[in-house]
């Protein structure tokens, strides 16, 4: 295959909310320029880009999928389009995120009956954070129940007045086949072949108005990016040439002040051959872009890499999947230079040599050998050792590392444990790679509670996790809620607590015997431990045993096995015994009689308390905030944002177990929250004994 130039190529992602239809469109895209024979769906589970086994099952989206076609452009040359086909449900964000990092021009796919949701919303979130250009699609307009104009209005409500019209549908509904283009002015009928080709056709009479008002407001929108523009457009009254509207068009996408509008029923394939005109045609090339900064690998010195051929080589990997009988496929994107099959690149991040064995260009799951990957072109290859999602890979002679994909934070945590004791560090080594190919996919020991803990986007996150683990790796595990790290102090002093050990079964006996005070300390002081032994009542060489004692029960806990804080003992006084008396019997003495005391000195459980920032349209205020109270959560604050209500408030980390899905069902998905460690505070007394009658009752079955 010849080596497309760099001017050439289009980095397209398709985002949207879950079921808007962006598979159906990668499908028809593929279709349409021939790089398929038949037209897959996603019900038949044929598609090219959603070949993942819980993918065909759930006929949805779970991972983002590479492909790419050519499409002449208006100049006669070809264009390599990438399109990142990127899943809509919420818990997958993270896989967005990384294909939007990577392109230039977002896709978002809007339903032309349900409008603007979560979705949607997220989506022009992340073409903000990531300086995407961005084209809305209104799809589904073959829909009974679809609504263009409503549709349109709401995009321009949430996104902007910078939303431009460059189609409208003439028969939207059933018998959908043609669009108005309001650039060229003409009609677009599409053919029912499925491969989306079309005709022009001179606008009817009926619909000259409807279609100059369109232009009309098109050209209004592109004159606004350009002060000349606007003033021949709105002082003169001129009408705007060819090249300048082509000129405001560029220039408005470019400074993403400007969205285009275009129509789309992808499951008749109505709609895909002019759009990939345009895209061939208007959208950037990486040349066209900005340099990235980076920064040195040994300080944070920016360093620019301009997008240019002839340069050092700097590639940046923003996705891992294991295959099976592949091994690991890293999907990156060149940023400068270009890298061929066989070269040695260094990874940045850990200073490792890697060599570029095969390097590949991917259409779902098929690959396609390629000798070289130039500047601005995205591919795969497989078999690097040590690096991962996030790394750059780099020449010698040009140490670099790109700024990484901000991946969001977890919302959910749960405690998981093998079936099988025996598969434990089989599961961990399985978890690791877990992680891998997805970083928004958590795995961490929790040496407190000695619970080996996953977090993720959400219950389905999660699930989908253990599923691939079950039936890549073959490993059953139980999931539970985390424990909580709970905390045990007291509130009051003892002035006296004897303790005398003492066994006697024939050979050498055990003596240990001691006099302690104990006494609470200030929240956050600590243990402190106090020897005020005179006289030699207990030998010197013993007192260490009892402050060891005294700390594996701080460590193991009195109450419900939680650590015990801020607690202050003193050892005053004691015996020993000539032949008996050893450093166990003291360790157990010291033991016994902090346990004894502690019961006595009114002691109390701790609960972490976390700081909480929840955001959420405001209709949802009564719903958020019940629920809050109902979480023995305490409100702080509250803002408003635009639309937007912040709550800040403090909750116990044990009620927050389901709160990202709660919150999420609450307000349809819209909010989301963020929290970290405050402080301990003591548990409410009908709570404490909960808790106790919980932790005696495990103990009984263990
Ligand atoms: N009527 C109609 N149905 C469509 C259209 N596009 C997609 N669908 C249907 O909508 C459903 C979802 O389509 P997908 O292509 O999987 O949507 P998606 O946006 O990729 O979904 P996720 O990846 O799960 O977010 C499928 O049943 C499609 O057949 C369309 O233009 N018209
Ligand atoms: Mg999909």
């Amino acid at each position: 295959m010849e080596i497309t130039k760099s001017e050439n190529i289009r980095n397209i992602s398709i985002t949207g909310h879950g079921g808007s239809g962006k598979t159906t469109l990668a499908e028809g895209i593929l279709f349409a320029s021939g790089v398929i024979n038949r037209f897959g769906k996603v019900e038949e589970g044929n598609t090219v880009s959603d070949y993942h086994k819980d993918e065909i099952e759930k006929q949805i989206s779970i991972n983002s999928s590479l492909m790419n076609t050519l499409w002449k452009g208006s100049d006669g040359s070809f264009k390599k389009i990438n399109i990142i086909d990127t899943p809509g449900f919420m818990d997958f964000v993270g896989e967005v995120k990384s294909a939007l990092r990577v392109s230039d021009t977002t896709l978002i796919m809007v339903d032309a009956f349900k409008g603007v949701e979560v979705g949607t919303e997220a989506s022009f979130m992340i073409t903000n954070e990531y300086e995407n250009n961005v084209i809305f699609l209104v799809n589904k307009l073959d829909a009974d129940n679809a609504d263009f104009e409503k549709t349109v209005s709401v995009i321009q409500e949430s996104f902007g007045s910078r939303v431009a019209v460059v189609q409208f549908p003439v028969n939207p509904g059933n018998n959908f086949d043609a669009v108005v283009d309001v650039i060229r002015m003409k009609l677009l009928r599409f053919k029912s072949d499925g491969k989306g080709e079309y005709t022009e056709e001179d606008i009817p009479q009926a619909l000259q108005a409807k279609a100059s008002e369109y232009h009309q407001k098109f050209v209004e929108v592109v004159a606004e990016e350009d002060e000349e523009l606007l003033n021949k457009f709105f002082e003169e009254g001129a009408n705007l040439t060819d090249e300048e509207i082509d000129f405001g068009l560029k220039k408005g996408m470019r400074e993403r002040k400007l969205f285009p509008v275009f129509c789309t029923s992808a499951a008749k394939n109505i709609g895909t051959r002019d759009l990939l005109d345009f895209i061939s045609n208007y959208t950037e090339s990486p040349m066209d872009k900005p340099a990235e900064i980076g920064h040195s690998p040994n300080s944070d010195e920016p360093i620019e890499i301009p997008p240019k051929l002839d340069a050092e080589p700097v590639m940046f990997i923003f996705k891992t999947i294991s295959e099976k009988n592949i091994g690991e496929l890293s999907f990156f994107r060149v940023y400068s230079g270009k890298v061929k099959a066989g070269m040695d690149m260094i990874n940045e991040a850990n200073g490792k040599t890697e060599r570029l064995s095969q390097l590949y260009s991917m259409n779902g799951k098929d690959r396609k050998e390629m000798s070289e990957v130039v500047c601005g072109d995205i591919g795969a290859v497989v078999k690097l050792k040590d690096s991962h999602t996030n790394n750059t890979l780099s020449s010698k002679n040009f140490p670099v590392v790109l700024p990484e994909i901000n991946f969001p934070k977890p919302n959910i945590t749960m405690a998981i444990h093998a079936k099988n004791k025996g598969d434990d560090d089989k599961i961990a080594s399985a978890l690791h790679s877990l992680h891998e190919e997805d970083p928004t996919f958590l795995v961490a020991f929790n040496p407190e509670t000695s619970q080996t803990v996953i977090s993720g986007q959400g219950e389905i996150h999660l699930a989908t996790i253990l599923n691939r683990m079950k039936s890549k790796y073959n490993f059953e595990v139980d999931v539970t809620n985390p424990k909580i790290p709970y905390r045990e102090t007291i509130r009051s002093k003892v002035e006296d607590i004897e303790y005398k050990h003492k066994k006697q079964s024939g050979g050498r006996g055990q003596f240990g015997h001691v006099h302690i005070k104990i006494e609470p300390q200030e929240r956050g002081k600590g243990f402190e431990f106090v020897n005020a032994i005179v006289g030699g009542v207990i030998p010197g060489r013993f007192v260490p045993a009892v402050e060891k004692g005294l700390i594996e029960t701080l460590n193991s806990g009195v109450l419900i096995g939680c650590k015990v804080i801020d607690v202050k003992v003193t050892l005053f006084d004691g015996s020993y015994h000539n032949v008996d008396s050893d450093e166990i019997s003291f360790k157990i003495a010291g033991s016994q009689a902090f346990k004894k005391g502690f019961k006595e000195a009114n002691p109390v459980i701790l609960e972490p308390i976390y700081d909480v920032e929840i955001v959420f349209p405001e209709e949802f205020m009564g719903s958020v905030s019940g629920d809050i109270s109902s979480r023995r959560g305490r409100i702080q604050g509250m803002d408003v944002y635009g639309k937007l209500q912040k709550i800040t408030c403090q909750m116990p980390l044990s009620e927050m177990n389901d709160y990202s899905t709660k919150l999420r069902s609450i307000t349809q998905g819209r909010g989301y929250y963020d929290r970290k460690f405050s402080h301990y505070e003591d548990v409410p007394k009908d709570v404490e004994s909960k808790i106790i009658a919980d932790y005696e009752k495990e103990r009984e079955q263990e």
